[in-house]
């Protein structure tokens, strides 16, 4: 809980660290009452402090402190003293050996940082400033140590023992217990420090390096789970393997671990050589995992294992570098994703959570650059701009520099900084001294928050055959940026003719550009206002911009529904064709919000509702592409886009719109469900993937119609799929509809599954976000179902989370029952868990979006969070910045 007075922590004042710890070993006694553990640091000052006199200040939270001495000499009271976090000893040697005890009890511990237990087993969580909860240490990732860990447990309880490293030596003590020993040849930061203890089968696979060595690859999870691990260890090895072709980086150890966990903050953590998972992030097999579940496993598993260079074996210098792993570590773990699967659909579905989540936290309270330069708590930085902005930071630079410079320049910063705790200003240069590529003005992405907007005009010179774009570029004010210095933004385009894309050739003279080939150019916008003018355009183009989405920005040109109807039949460019869809969605919620408003019958544009007959006749497209251009832009989207947001205004818009559509459809959905509808076995392939993605798209439609014949398609797949995507799928579409048979489908589902938490999760999540009225209470009761708990995270992302974050029309209720609903819950939360409180209080921090009487109610929340004694700092700073 927090200090009187939670004190705010900047860039500016880092320090290096006045000590060093060249050697950390440790020995863990675990009990059930209490765990105690014993660390022998070798502790040094730091040649490169500038304080000489420095007295040693150690952290540490929630420990009891049984002794501490120095070179064997134990240390009375009156030679330290305790201060908030800090255990201070005034003085010391240059050089010593420090021993210190404590006592720890995981098994109280609800915040799943440091030691905790989770389903009967010890684990740790140490990212960022979690192993402070575990001993007494500098607990900042430029303290970079050689580590050992010593573990005795109860054998039978406890029969697997793991650290990082290699396995030194076990041996089988008295009373039952047993011991082993790892050893870490690796210097790491404390925050990648693991230690499991547990009942665990586990998994066995082998990989041979690009060098030729071996490395056993283990997959520890509880047994009822050991057959839903195969998809793991596959995601696995496809990771290891593409990490030394795209980068040629190799494995280091001779062993790789990874155990799933229950009880777990986040997805996933890179600790060396021992990961530890969320169980949704590594457990997966067709009968109780959907496709977007296999997709997520094989994501999580290559980007855990791309931190093994890309963090680890190069680690950050202190907290606000984050994006410097995380952002580096996103970019190749979804370059990975898209060579296994369809490159175009990753691009769209990373554009449309980047455009939603993080677009919205950019223009929000807690708005900040990826390279922050300030925080209460760290915890709350783990964000979609640090991870997901940050991921577009690094594909710009690589669109900047080409994918050989690029390579040079990655292989620079690898060599250059190996073992070593850096800056994202470290990153850049390595780039910019492998490839020549001057980014100077490009460095603004790390320091400046918000979204630039880019308003884009054209002009055609039929005599002269010129076509002209003009940029302008700006950017809103963020918390403490009021003013930006223009940014350096790759601008991808081509000019669609008649016949095709065109030859594209700037007249002679303007500066700063990059031909990819000779029909698509990415411009460099760098100037507030700028144009760029092409030669020898025989005709009025259309212009194809931002391709691949070049640039995290927000593009507006005044496109006529023509030209969008060209664009989304014709570009070559996936994200353009989709984007083009999307934007005459747009329009159309936009004609059917004035029609309602009007009393009028909402009724698509003839020409919308041939493009996407058209889409679902076309064979030859892909599945995943044509099932994402028939959908509408979400209501998240439509949030970003909406000044201010009327909740319930736009909902019943596009419901009244995606009806229309459904109607004037119909045969063609049935159609397109049929021709979709396959026997074949189960794969989690790209192909496959397409197929169920269409066909449910095409279900969710025809269940809008909610006749009998849709009712039974549903109802039939319900009872006859034989993997999660398509069961769940229908569950989805008979939930959200008026069939009385909805009922049923919830209770046999739930008898069916009830032995597997992680469908229990979706089970919880489909009734979360129904979107028919009286969710709300159906959530509060489902609170007290034996299959809910609060403190499990993926329990309450899946009810509390889903219902506040992914269900507007319920949590928005105009009486402000939803929001009074999720304050309760934080305040709950604040004392078991304050990471996921504070997480799940972002829709509450987005009220100035809000009409009037929706803001109001929304702020009389945070001000009651507020007020609660106790606060967390984590829960007190998105609070207190959401109401400044
Ligand atoms: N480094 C992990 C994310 C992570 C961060 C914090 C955690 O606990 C509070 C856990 C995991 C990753 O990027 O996967
Ligand atoms: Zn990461």
């Amino acid at each position: 809980m927090r200090d009187a007075q939670p004190s705010t922590i900047y860039l500016s004042d880092y320090e290096v660290p006045a000590y060093l710890i060249d050697t950390t070993d440790l020995a863990f006694d675990l009990g059930e009452e209490s765990t105690k553990v014993t660390s022998q640091l070798h502790i040094r000052r730091n040649p490169a402090s500038k304080t000489s006199n420095a007295p040693l200040a150690l952290h540490g939270t929630e420990l009891d402190l049984i002794s501490l001495a120095i070179d064997g000499r134990t240390l009375d009271a009156t030679e330290w003293t305790q201060s908030g976090e800090q255990l201070i000893i005034a003085d010391v040697p240059t050089e010593f050996v420090l021993r210190c005890e404590t006592l720890i009890r995981p098994q109280d511990n609800t915040s799943l940082e440091g030691l905790y237990k989770s389903s009967g087993m010890f684990c740790t969580q140490c990212e960022a400033e979690g192993f402070r909860k575990i001993t007494y240490y500098l607990d900042r990732p430029d303290v970079m140590s050689v580590f050992t860990v010593e573990i005795i447990a109860d054998a039978q309880r406890y029969p697997v023992l793991l650290s990082n490293g290699n396995l030194s030596a076990t041996e089988t003590l008295a009373d039952g217990r047993h011991k082993t020993v790892w050893q870490d040849p690796f210097p790491k930061p404390a925050y990648l420090f693991a230690l499991v203890a547990g009942k665990l089968a586990c998994v066995e696979d082998r990989f041979t390096t690009m060098n030729g060595r071996e490395v056993a690859l283990k997959i520890y999870v509880e047994n009822k789970d050991a057959d839903k691990c195969d998809h793991a260890m596959a995601s696995l090895k496809n990771a290891m393997r593409w990490d030394e072709d795209v980068y040629g980086r190799e494995y280091d150890l001779d062993i790789f671990n990874i155990v799933a966990v229950d009880d777990f903050n986040m997805g996933a953590m890179e600790n060396k050589s021992l990961n530890i998972f969320n169980t949704s992030c590594v457990l997966a097999k067709p009968e109780t995992t959907t496709d977007a579940g296999f997709q997520r496993v094989e994501g999580v598993v290559a980007h855990e294992y791309f931190h093994n260079w890309s963090g680890n074996r190069v680690t950050c210098r202190d907290w606000f570098q984050l994006s410097l792993k995380e952002g580096f570590t996103v970019f190749r773990d979804a370059e990975f994703s898209a060579d296994m699967g369809s490159p175009t659909v990753k691009r769209v579905e990373d554009v449309t959570l980047l455009r939603t989540a993080q677009f919205a936290e950019d223009a929000g309270p807690m708005a900040h650059p990826i390279r922050p330069d300030s925080f209460i708590e760290i915890s709350n930085f783990y964000t979609v701009t640090v991870y997901e902005k940050g991921a577009e930071v690094v594909r710009m630079i690589h669109t900047l520099l080409g994918p050989e410079l690029f390579r040079k320049g990655s292989d620079l910063y690898f060599d250059r900084h190996d073992g070593q705790a850096v800056t994202c200003e470290d990153f850049v240069l390595a780039m910019e001294d492998a490839s020549g590529v001057d980014l100077g003005q490009f460095r603004h992405w790390y320091s400046q928050a918000g979204t630039p907007k880019l308003a884009v005009s054209a002009q055609y010179d039929a005599d002269e055959q010129h076509y002209t774009l003009t940029v302008k570029q700006s950017c809103p004010a963020t918390p403490g940026q009021t003013s930006k210095a223009p940014f350096h933004i790759p601008l991808a385009v081509a000019l669609l003719g008649e016949a095709g894309q065109l030859a594209l050739q700037l007249q002679d003279g303007e500066p700063n550009t990059e031909t990819a080939d000779n029909t698509e150019m990415v411009l460099s916008v760098t100037e507030p206002e700028q144009s760029f003018t092409f030669t020898g355009i025989h005709e009025e183009p259309v212009p194809s911009l931002l391709r691949g989405f070049s640039a995290p920005v927000k593009l507006d040109f005044a496109y006529s529904r023509e030209q969008l109807l060209c664009l989304m039949r014709s570009d070559s460019d996936g994200f353009c064709r989709w984007d083009a869809s999307q934007q005459l969605g747009l329009a159309e919620i936009n004609q059917a919000l004035a029609d309602l408003a009007a009393g009028r019958e909402v009724a698509p544009d003839s020409a919308y509702l041939d493009a996407c007959r058209d889409l679902l006749a076309d064979e030859t497209l892909d599945g995943a592409m044509v099932a994402m251009m028939l959908q509408l832009p979400s209501e998240a989207y439509l949030a970003e886009i909406f000044h201010p947001v009327d909740v319930i205004a736009l909902h019943r818009a596009r419901e009244a719109l995606r009806l229309a559509i459904a109607i004037a459809l119909q045969a063609e959905l049935q159609a397109c469900y049929e021709r979709c509808s396959s026997d074949a076995a189960y794969a989690a392939d790209a192909a496959q993937i397409a197929q169920r993605s269409l066909k449910n798209t095409a279900l969710a439609y025809l269940m809008l119609v909610d006749d009998d014949s849709a009712r039974n398609l549903a109802i039939s797949q319900f009872e006859n799929s034989e993997n999660m995507t398509d069961r769940l799928a229908a569950l989805n579409s008979l939930v959200n509809s008026a069939a009385p048979y909805k009922a049923d489908a919830l209770q046999r589902f739930y008898q069916n599954w009830q032995h597997e938490p992680l469908v229990i999760n979706q089970w919880f999540q489909v009734q979360a976000m129904c979107r028919l009225p009286g969710s709300i209470d159906r959530v509060q009761a489902l609170m007290a179902h034996p299959a809910f708990d609060i403190r499990n995270p993926n329990k309450v992302r899946a009810l509390i989370g889903a219902f506040c974050g992914q269900n507007s029309v319920n949590f928005h209720r105009e009486d402000g029952a939803g929001y009074r609903f999720l304050a309760d819950q934080v305040i709950v939360l604040n004392r078991s868990n304050p990471q996921i409180a504070s997480r799940l209080l972002v829709p509450l921090t987005k009220w100035r979006k809000y009409l009037p009487a929706a803001q109001q109610l929304m702020c009389a929340e945070l001000k009651r969070i507020l007020a609660q004694p106790d606060l967390s700092s984590d829960v007190y700073e998105v609070v207190s910045k959401s109401l400044q």
